[in-house]
């Protein structure tokens, strides 16, 4: 059975899940009805300096890979019908380059402002983690929380602490489109 979190929970993926090494990050939404928008998952890998060590850190339907070919995204899906996972991040947590202490999972809307979408329009988002191995589900964090007016969340964040992998439901909402988080994190 997969520990369920809640809003604010974290999870000590080193400690608990010491097999753990190649994780699926899988995020999931749906349309409440009439409604047909896009989003984007997108990964930041930061250091400690909170920033990219460079551009091609951030991991999204643009640049699926990272440079030290330790994050993949699967591809974009375009409208997030069907219950399984709608994009899918692969992390290995062995390579993950060194100086990367962070690893912000991000979602948002695609074009958002210019189409006046939100995170109202949908229902059901998540996200969980799944051991590629073994196929099994290791937590899950269902953001029950309302986003009426946001266009972007950030998911939750894996940060590495003590050499310990820990991941945190955080449930952030923002409006800041990609861009906002790339000005930030870039
Ligand atoms: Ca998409
Ligand atoms: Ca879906």
């Amino acid at each position: 059975m997969a520990i369920i979190l809640k809003k604010g929970n974290s999870f000590n993926i080193t400690k608990k899940e010491p097999t753990l090494k190649k994780a699926l990050i899988g995020l999931g939404w749906d349309l409440k009805e009439g409604n047909a928008l896009d989003l984007d998952a997108s990964v930041f890998m930061i250091n400690s300096k909170g920033k990219l060590p460079q551009d091609e850190y951030l991991i999204f339907y643009n640049n699926l890979n990272s440079p030290d070919g330790a994050v993949k995204h699967t591809g974009d899906n375009r409208t997030g019908i069907g219950d399984d996972d709608d994009e899918m991040i692969l992390a290995n947590l062995e390579t993950i380059r060194e100086d990367i202490t962070e690893i912000l999972i991000i979602v948002s809307i695609h074009d958002a402002e210019v189409r006046r979408h939100n995170f109202g329009m949908l229902t059901d988002a998540y996200i969980r983690i799944m051991d590629v191995e073994t196929k099994r589900e290791i937590l899950r964090y269902d953001l029950d929380a309302e986003y009426p007016t946001n266009t972007d969340i950030e998911f939750g964040r894996i940060k590495k602490e003590n050499n310990e992998w820990i991941f945190y439901a955080s449930g952030i909402g923002a409006n800041k489109s990609l861009e906002g988080y790339i000005n930030i994190y870039a």
